[in-house]
């Protein structure tokens, strides 16, 4: 068994505090961050501080330490709790989740890809060929999705520009079978590559040629990240050059056509058909006549800008579903290979303050507010009514609830998302301003929004601040310009159908809604807001029917430095994590239970009055004698269906209890069957 720690590194639970507040909170976290313990718990639950240096902690012996270990006999470890969830997954066939959560740059996907690495370490000790090689596509899936979904950002030199969630299914052995990735949000970006492959792409290596990321502060990477850099496969959004127009005499012509024959040469596309693609849409008139119409200088620039990112997304799309059609599941008989049970890793972008925040930020910054939500509503909500439901005595705590911020954002007619969306359906000109001033008169009295018009003294609203959230995690100032281009995503139908009439299978593939002709696309299509809050939705609906495990990382400061714990930022975050909420609920409440029929069944054999069968009333009698025996019944609460525990330790008992009398009821039984007895 590991060595637990001594009390110089501080306390490994925060729930062991002697007061929870903030104070005390931030000395611990700052003691053990400073003694290189980057790891404590809340409960079932870790907190995680970004050491920004590489840790000895990840190794092999780690492994063998943690696996199959019950949560208090190791130090905290990101270990400890995907064993929990893996435990939990294989010996009450529950499905659970994993939600790594966290600012920028605090280390979501790190511990994301250790958690995955640890479940692959201690499955399948047979060895089966088929389950290497799943665990082996699960692996590696996300190099190749770093390299085509990463890119530095002025907070983190390998940020996700997308949010990915990863199902990991398995049989009855606790094996993995199989998996499925959704993909959310993908910023499309542009990353320069290979000399020579950039070369055959008519490609420049330095960012600093394209207008989509000259304005990014630098573009290299200062540090290098912890494992082998995954490939940084160098693609690009823009399979063109800096294409541009200019219009002779009202007709608007390409610059140079050079780009045009690059484009058709990428794509297999001829390139007239790119020409006209790029300088004419097709539109039906009411009366059903189709006519061609030219763009004007400005349209063609949208149109292409809107072509080169969807190019990029589709072939995002597709490479996630090429590894999705890899990794699913085949063959699955439920009656042959018993439940199919899952474990869910959630690894998305954190909060983001920017200089200047954006559509993009205010996406991800809703997306954190809906999981925020969903942590309220699993941890608090349903762990304080289930006390309720089963008659426990338990104490009611105050926490900020953010869905009134939920609603801001997405309510039906009223919220931010439905504002953006009526201004891009609307028929005649509608700018950024308009729509700021429409937000304006319908949200101006929510408690959670305003604008530089509401507030016009207010002096940190400046250029470029157009309108203040106020989210559960601070205020966030957005500048509105280019919301409605982005939320629009004015892609023609004339770009679908030429891509789709690529010679190239591949293009062909990611573009089925090419086929349609122009009167069958009549319906508008969905705008980016509305798609994202249906993926989170959706997300958040998979989530809450699994028992979730939590990782919350904090980064300690904006310098990259593994010596700094920079006190007011790290303070913030964990105000804004709810980390001290969560420390109360766990403390005030139990952090296990189990039905009593269920515990009778594991743990039954562990007391001779209820071994094999029990005489007494009810199940509920029998677990009473069985708590008694083991003299823990300070330490429970007796529901009217469960039992609740308020410390692993005594359950840990138990266990151990139990593991020692397997082996000796296994002999036994056949020693039964063998007629020996
Ligand atoms: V973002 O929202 O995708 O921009 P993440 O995912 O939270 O962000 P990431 O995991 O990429 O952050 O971590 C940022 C950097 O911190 C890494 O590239 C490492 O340099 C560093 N890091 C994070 N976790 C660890 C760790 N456990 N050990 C060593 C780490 N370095
Ligand atoms: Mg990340």
């Amino acid at each position: 068994m590991a060595v637990l720690e001594g009390l110089e590194f501080g306390k490994s639970d925060f729930v062991l505090l002697d007061e929870v507040n903030i104070e005390q909170f931030m000395e611990n976290l700052k003691l053990r961050f400073e003694k290189a313990r980057i790891y404590t718990f809340i409960g079932e639950g870790v907190v995680s501080v970004n050491p920004y240096k590489q840790m000895d902690i990840y190794g092999k012996e780690e492994i063998n330490a943690y696996r199959g270990r019950e949560l208090y006999e190791n130090p905290p470890h990101l270990y400890a709790v995907a064993d929990a969830a893996y435990k939990a997954m294989k010996r009450r066939a529950k499905d659970t989740c994993i939600v790594v959560s966290g600012e920028s740059g605090a280390g979501k996907t790190e511990a994301s890809k250790y958690i995955m690495q640890y479940i692959a370490a201690i499955t399948n000790p047979s060895q089966r060929a088929e389950v290497e090689s799943v665990k082996n596509v699960l692996l590696k899936s996300n190099c190749v999705l770093e390299a085509f979904g990463n890119a530095k950002t002025n907070r983190n030199d390998n940020s996700s520009r997308f949010g990915k969630y990863m199902d990991i299914n398995f049989n009855f052995n606790g094996d993995p079978t199989g998996g499925h990735i959704n993909n959310y949000l993908l910023e499309k970006l542009l990353r320069g590559g290979s000399d020579d492959m950039l070369k055959s792409l008519h490609l420049h290596n330095d960012p600093a040629n394209y207008v989509y990321t000259r304005d990014g502060a630098v573009a290299t990477v200062s540090t290098p990240p912890p494992h082998p850099p995954p490939i940084y496969c160098k693609m690009s959004d823009s399979t063109q050059g800096n294409l541009q127009f200019e219009t002779d005499r009202e007709s608007v012509l390409v610059v140079g056509m050079g780009d045009v024959s690059h484009i058709a040469e990428l794509t297999s596309t001829e390139p007239d058909n790119v020409t006209k693609s790029l300088l004419y849409r097709t539109v039906a008139t009411g009366g059903g006549e189709v006519i061609e119409k030219g763009h004007s200088e400005k349209e063609a620039c949208f149109g292409r800008d809107a072509f080169t990112k969807a190019l990029y997304e589709r072939l995002f799309g597709w490479i996630v579903g090429r590894i999705n059609a890899v990794i699913e599941v085949k063959d699955y008989n439920p009656v042959l290979h018993g439940k199919n049970t899952v474990i869910g890793v959630l690894d998305i972008y954190g909060f983001e303050i920017f200089d200047n925040n954006s559509f993009e930020q205010f996406c991800i910054n809703y997306c954190n507010e809906k999981l925020q939500q969903l942590f309220i509503q699993l941890i608090l909500c349903q762990e304080q009514d289930e006390y309720r439901r089963e008659g426990i005595i338990w104490q009611h705590i105050d926490y900020f609830n953010n869905q009134i911020i939920v609603d801001l954002v997405e309510q039906p007619h009223k919220g931010i998302i439905s504002v953006l969306d009526e201004a891009c359906l609307s028929v005649g000109k509608v700018t950024d301003t308009v729509c700021l001033e429409s937000m304006d008169v319908k949200l101006g009295q929510h408690p959670h929004y305003t604008s530089r018009k509401l507030t016009p003294s207010d002096k940190t609203m400046e250029f470029h601040r157009d309108f203040r959230i106020r989210h559960y995690a601070g205020d966030v100032t957005y500048s509105v310009e280019g919301f409605l281009d982005k939320n629009k995503d004015p892609l023609f139908q004339d770009f679908k159908r030429l891509m789709f009439n690529s010679s190239n299978p591949v293009m062909k593939e990611m573009w089925p809604d090419g086929q349609l002709s122009i009167t069958e696309v009549t319906k508008r299509p969905l705008t980016a807001a509305t798609l994202f809050k249906n993926s989170i939705v959706a997300l958040v609906e998979k989530l809450s029917c699994k028992e979730p495990y939590y990782v919350r990382c904090i980064k300690p400061n904006d310098i990259k430095s593994p010596a700094l714990f920079d006190d007011a930022r790290c303070q913030h975050q964990v105000a804004y994590l709810g980390l001290l909420e969560n420390v109360r609920v766990r403390r005030a409440g139990f952090a296990c239970r189990q039905a009593y029929t269920r515990f009778l069944q594991r743990y039954k054999m562990t007391c001779e009055n209820t071994w094999p069968n029990h005489l007494m009333g009810t199940d509920r009698e029998a677990v009473e004698a069985i708590v008694t025996q083991h003299g823990f019944q300070d330490d429970v609460a007796y529901g009217h269906t469960m039992l609740f525990v308020r410390t692993p330790k005594s359950l840990f008992t138990l266990e151990q209890e139990r593991a020692a009398l397997v082996p000796v009821l296994v002999l036994f039984l056949q020693k039964v069957w063998r007629g020996a007895l």
